[in-house]
């Protein structure tokens, strides 16, 4: 049997879970191991390769470790932004870029963000954005190439370029945290004093108990208190257009408009220049506006997802500067 690793449950370093763990790209040699340090060295040395001996508790731990540190250190956050779709990616990096010094919880009902901008349209991998969203892919490095010397839009050439850029330059960012596979399936409120509501946070569960509320008793939620949400939870769907519902039902809005038909001009326009402060605490932008607003939808183009995450995220910093 291979020797047991030297950590054992017993001696595994209690303080280890204090020791603040700064990422870095260079590990610590393991004794007694080659330490190839590029897979070029790793070339050709397949007969003796091993990989450093673990424990299984030792993986668990480093898991649950942070996962559970990071649940407390966001159960008060500066804003949380519910849902991870490309209105939601956009604004995370906008205020995570303004302001470094804010604590940004993401919390996403997909194990995989990205919501919808994953594809361009039916299912094909180009992305559109009409112009002047490529503002925003050159701010983020993302090449596009445009259709001609006078169009009025860019092509992304895969719709995953776009969205794994933005997601990945978000979850570098040191003041950001998402917590996907997690649902909002609430708000937490307080009164304003004058008869309405003002939105202080969400109540979030496992987006797998959240779906099944109505076959098992008593799963109770867990909470993240912030004076500031954005709510980016896309058109009307099983998720969809969660908080602006939720704010119906609770009669803080009168009702929803409901998305329109299509119409690219219309709607883009309208995302964009609506992203706003719908009720004291609550910014609503991407899709989910057009169903407060009664917006047109404009298909497969996305250029308005992006705006309005830089909107969503102008509007958020002005509460903050207030
Ligand atoms: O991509 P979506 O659905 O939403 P947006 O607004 O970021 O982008 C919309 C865009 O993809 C389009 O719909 C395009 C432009 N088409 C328009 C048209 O005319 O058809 O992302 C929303 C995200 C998803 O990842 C959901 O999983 C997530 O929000 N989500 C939630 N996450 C946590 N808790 C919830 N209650 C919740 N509801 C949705």
């Amino acid at each position: 049997m291979m020797d047991e690793p030297t950590t054992s449950p017993a001696t595994a370093p209690a303080s280890a879970a204090k020791t603040a763990i700064m990422p870095h790209t260079t590990s610590v040699p393991v004794k007694g191991h080659t330490n190839p340090q590029s897979i070029e060295d790793m070339a050709g040395a397949w007969k003796d390769f091993q990989f450093a001996p673990i424990r299984e508790s030792q993986v668990s731990r480093a898991m649950t470790r942070r996962y559970f540190a990071d649940l407390d250190k966001y159960a008060e956050s500066d804003i949380v932004i519910i849902g991870a779709g490309s209105c939601g990616l956009s604004t995370a990096y906008c205020l995570a870029k303004a302001r470094p010094d804010l604590k940004i919880a993401i919390i996403e009902a997909g194990v995989a963000p990205g919501g919808g901008a994953w594809l361009g349209g039916q299912l094909f991998s180009a992305m559109i954005m009409r112009k002047p969203a490529d503002a925003f892919l050159r701010e983020l490095g993302v090449e596009f190439e445009d259709d001609g010397p006078d169009a009025n839009f860019v092509i992304v050439k895969h719709a995953a370029l776009f969205t794994s850029t933005v997601l990945s330059k978000v979850l570098q960012f040191p003041n950001v945290k998402l917590f996907n596979a997690t649902a909002v399936e609430d708000l937490i409120t307080r009164t304003d004093g004058k008869g309405g509501i003002r939105v202080a946070g969400v109540v979030t569960n496992w987006t797998l108990v959240t779906m099944h509320h109505d076959d098992q008793s008593c799963m109770d939620p867990n909470t993240i208190n912030a004076p500031l949400i954005v709510s980016t939870t896309g058109h009307d769907g099983p998720f969809g257009a969660f908080s602006v519902k939720r704010l119906v039902s609770m009669q803080a809005i009168p009702s929803l408009g409901g998305m329109r038909g299509l119409d690219m001009n219309t709607a883009e326009d309208a995302i964009v220049k609506g992203t706003r402060e719908i009720c004291p605490g609550l910014i609503v932008g991407g899709m989910e506006l057009s169903e407060v607003d009664g917006a047109n939808r404009m298909g497969p183009t996305f250029g308005a997802m992006a705006l309005s995450g830089v909107k969503a995220a102008e509007e958020a910093l002005k509460v903050f500067e207030q």
